[in-house]
């Protein structure tokens, strides 16, 4: 009986997403309506409304994603690239569809430039491992920033160990901005590869990737770009960048986890090692000699995360159901009025005033540690995130263990930050 009760509601759940789309095509999005769409959004935490300012770590998913999953598991699970039969013909039809919908979203060139992976993570490491192997070799240099999330630091700390290269730093300044004059002194014809973030997961700094990119070109040097934060929140077009490699998760944009992608341009991964062997990256396997398969598919060995493929081709749909210049500047204004809320609250330090910020406010609080400010902020309902949020040398650079951090989606609203400040004010209250 509750497994037909769960079909039925399933059902319904079926006919909000299709109320979803035809809205989406005719009304204009607004926040109220938006929320609407993710369920998780809905519920009570600790007795109170939940306020979710965790988006950095991840995002909520709307009901078309989700959907998506349930339906390939309800109506199309199969294995992919394989089968002849029906089921897996429409199971890969949805995948590879997705692929496309992830090419038209960043705008690549072709579909052979998509690689799906993991996360932002395995892209970074398949870079490393691939490309830096190839090209790095004993004194060379690799030259990441002082902000990198530790996905972009410690795959070139391994690559430089393993060639006896050098990893180099570009540092920031007090706001939490890129020295660039520093950067430029650092390119060399020693430098094989920078690796450079988006946007900062620990200050929201949002870096000028395009202008850092054209200034290594000029020295025949390629970009890796580190995109985990920027998808989310801006659009992103790998034409208009030039960068020759982006890396991001779909779980930060809506879509499920455990899938995301790496962009390469063409001409480089072509000429690229395999990064694991298995099934699907060949042509012909002889105990003597194996053939490799043609791109995307040399870079996906074994069975993909079919259900994650297919649910991010959804998060797309809902992304492009949206104006994202519009979502972008109501972002800004959101985090605007946060940081003037929050700059009011005695005690209260924001690490990361770049002029150039994304929704992801890092603060500290005068003689609390930000684990006891999540710790009762989770008691009023409010998700925050609290350490080092994987970025160590960050927290170092400003003298700092840790920090709280709230990063804001375009489903959050100025109601959820005065929730939040008064979440502070009870926080001083408590430990003050
Ligand atoms: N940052 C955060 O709370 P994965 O785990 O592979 O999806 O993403 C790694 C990653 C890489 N680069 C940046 C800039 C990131 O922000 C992240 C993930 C999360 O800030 C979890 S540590």
């Amino acid at each position: 009986m509750s497994g037909c009760k769960k079909a039925a509601n399933w059902k319904s759940k079926m006919e909000i997403t299709a109320t979803y789309l035809a809205d989406a095509a005719k009304a204009p999005v607004t926040v109220e309506s938006c929320r609407f769409h993710f369920p998780l959004l809905r519920r009570q935490v600790n007795g109170k409304p939940l306020v979710y300012l965790d988006n950095a770590a991840t995002s909520q998913k709307p009901q078309i994603v989700i959907d998506a999953i349930m339906r390939y598991y309800h109506e199309e699970n199969s294995n992919i690239h394989r089968g002849v039969h029906y089921l897996s013909t429409k199971a890969t039809e949805a995948y590879e569809e997705a692929r496309i919908k992830v090419q038209n979203f960043i705008n690549a060139r072709s579909m052979q430039e998509v690689i799906y992976v993991r996360g932002t993570t395995e892209a970074i490491n398949l870079v490393a491992a691939t490309y830096g192997r190839m090209h790095v070799t004993a004194g060379d240099e690799v030259v990441i920033s002082a902000m990198e999330h530790h996905s972009n630091i410690v795959p070139w700390q391994l690559l430089c160990e393993e060639k006896n290269a050098q990893l180099r730093v570009i540092p920031m300044n007090d706001a939490g901005e890129l020295l660039l004059d520093e950067y430029e002194r650092l390119l060399s014809d020693k430098t094989k590869i920078v690796a450079v973030t988006h946007i900062s997961n620990a200050l929201g700094t949002i870096n000028p990737v395009k202008q850092m990119i054209a200034s290594a070109h000029r020295r025949g040097i390629p970009v890796l770009v580190d995109g985990a934060q920027a998808v989310p929140h801006i659009k992103v077009d790998m034409q208009d960048l030039d960068c020759d490699f982006y890396a991001f998760s779909s779980h930060k944009m809506f879509g499920p986890t455990g899938v995301g992608v790496l962009f390469g341009k063409r001409e480089l991964l072509e000429k690229m090692p395999p990064y694991q062997g298995g099934g699907d990256m060949i042509k012909s396997v002889t105990f003597e000699k194996t053939i490799y398969n043609d791109l995307p598919y040399r870079f996906e060995a074994g069975t993909p995360n079919i259900e994650g493929g297919i649910g991010l081709g959804a998060a797309i749909d809902y992304m492009n159901g949206m104006d994202l210049n519009a979502v972008a500047a109501y972002e800004r204004e959101l985090l605007a009025y946060a940081t003037v809320r929050l700059k009011e609250i005695p005690g209260l330090t924001i690490i990361g005033a770049a002029k150039e910020k994304a929704s992801v406010i890092s603060f500290v609080l005068d003689g609390i540690h930000p684990h006891d400010i999540g710790t009762i902020l989770d008691y009023e309902g409010i998700a925050i995130r609290t350490g080092h949020h994987c970025a160590q040398p960050v927290m170092k650079r400003f003298g700092i263990p840790a920090t709280a951090r709230a990063s804001f989606a375009f489903y959050n609203t100025k109601e959820e930050v005065d929730v939040l400040v008064k979440g502070i004010y009870k926080v001083k209250e408590v430990l003050g």
